[in-house]
């Protein structure tokens, strides 16, 4: 297991030397932001963000996102442009020495809450997730609801620029159903996954989250049988998951163990959060503590463990705790207290099962 750390590039609040001296982080997770959906990240870009990480004495061996244009998901002529974009960027990539790169299959949202700072009975705060906001209000209303709580950062999945013509794209999503969804992911999946294998990346692409359908928009990476399905549609190492406890969490149907088990050599990234279920499909996010959440943080290490797990992992979003002002869900302290807890957690596997490990 490879512990990393997501890091939003130089406006980021969190100085890289502080991520370096949180016991056992190895990595970053990190990506280009300024460069357009749909575009080749440029060589100089790369190579200066990567100088930026090794400096502080950790590895860029793990992207977090590279977007895929919504003419691809939408399957419209014009993806074939933006599909070649994806294969530069790939190669670039691979040629600095990337592994792993996250994406996910969202249509116009990427991840959503209702409430980005919804405090907590012990003082602190956090996203949460209210079904009957969700269910009442129009995108827009949304859109603006989430820039107003942003704490004036721009929040990954939710950048202006991506939300930029949002009734137009609602308009071209009108003929894309589940099915058209997956024939898309498939044509995207086949063009890339076999530069993926020439070049020693593997696509990692992330859950739904919340795993279920928003707005009407189609959503197809939510629970097994859609996972199995993806999984299928290019059978390889090169395509493989992004495993989010929390995003597939969510949802009580989704036994996060038994995914990672089932999943085994398939899982290069590992996102491991905790989130509480409350009643009629709400959630909230938790510290990462089994006890403070729904999810068995214990069990969900141990699957991993038990099935000699040597991708990479990240402790997901954090609370906002001890007056920390940051990027909703990614400040330092809460996510850092999750290093710390998986660190135990994965140390007394190891220790608990004598002679499985030198
Ligand atoms: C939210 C993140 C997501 C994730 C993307 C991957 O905090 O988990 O934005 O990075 O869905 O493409």
């Amino acid at each position: 297991m490879k512990m990393t750390f997501r890091w939003f590039g130089e406006d980021d609040p969190i100085p890289l030397r502080y991520v370096r001296q949180i016991p056992g982080v190895s990595g970053i997770v990190g990506a280009l932001y300024d460069v357009e959906v749909g575009e080749a990240w440029p060589e100089d870009k790369i190579a200066r963000l990567k100088h930026m990480v090794n400096q502080a004495g950790l590895e860029l061996e793990v992207i977090e996102s590279v977007n895929v244009h919504e003419d691809i998901k939408l399957g419209l002529p014009s993806r074939d442009r933006h599909i070649e974009n994806y294969l530069t960027t790939v190669r670039r990539l691979a040629a600095a020495g990337v592994k792993v790169i996250c994406y996910n299959f969202m249509p116009v949202f990427d991840w959503f809450r209702t409430d980005l700072a919804r405090p907590l009975p012990d003082g602190s705060n956090a996203l949460f997730y209210e079904a009957a906001i969700a269910e009442s209000l129009d995108p827009q209303t949304m859109v603006a609801r989430v820039a107003r709580e942003s704490q004036g950062f721009v929040l990954p999945g939710w950048e202006p620029r991506r939300l930029a013509g949002l009734e137009s794209l609602f308009e071209a999503y009108r003929g894309v159903d589940a099915e058209k969804l997956f024939e898309n992911l498939g044509a995207f999946l086949r063009a890339v996954v076999p530069v993926c294998e020439q070049v020693g990346i593997r696509m990692a692409i992330h859950p739904d989250d919340p795993p279920w359908p928003l707005f009407g928009l189609p959503r197809i990476v939510n629970g097994q049988a859609n996972l199995d399905r993806v999984l299928a549609l290019v059978d390889s190492p090169a395509n493989g998951l992004t495993l989010c406890s929390g995003s597939l969490g969510a949802d009580p149907q989704n036994d996060i163990p038994a995914l990672v088990r089932r999943y085994a050599g398939r899982i290069p990234f590992a996102h491991i959060r905790n989130i509480r279920r409350l009643a009629g499909g709400d959630f909230s996010e938790s510290s990462h503590l089994s006890s403070d959440g729904s999810l068995d943080l214990f069990e969900i290490v141990k699957a991993y463990h038990d099935t000699d797990f040597d991708g990479y992992v990240r402790p997901d979003h954090g609370r906002m705790i001890w007056d920390e002002k940051g990027r909703p869900g990614y400040g330092l302290y809460d996510r850092a207290l999750g290093i710390a807890y998986l660190n135990g957690l994965w140390e007394a596997c190891e220790k608990g099962s004598p002679g499985r490990k030198p």
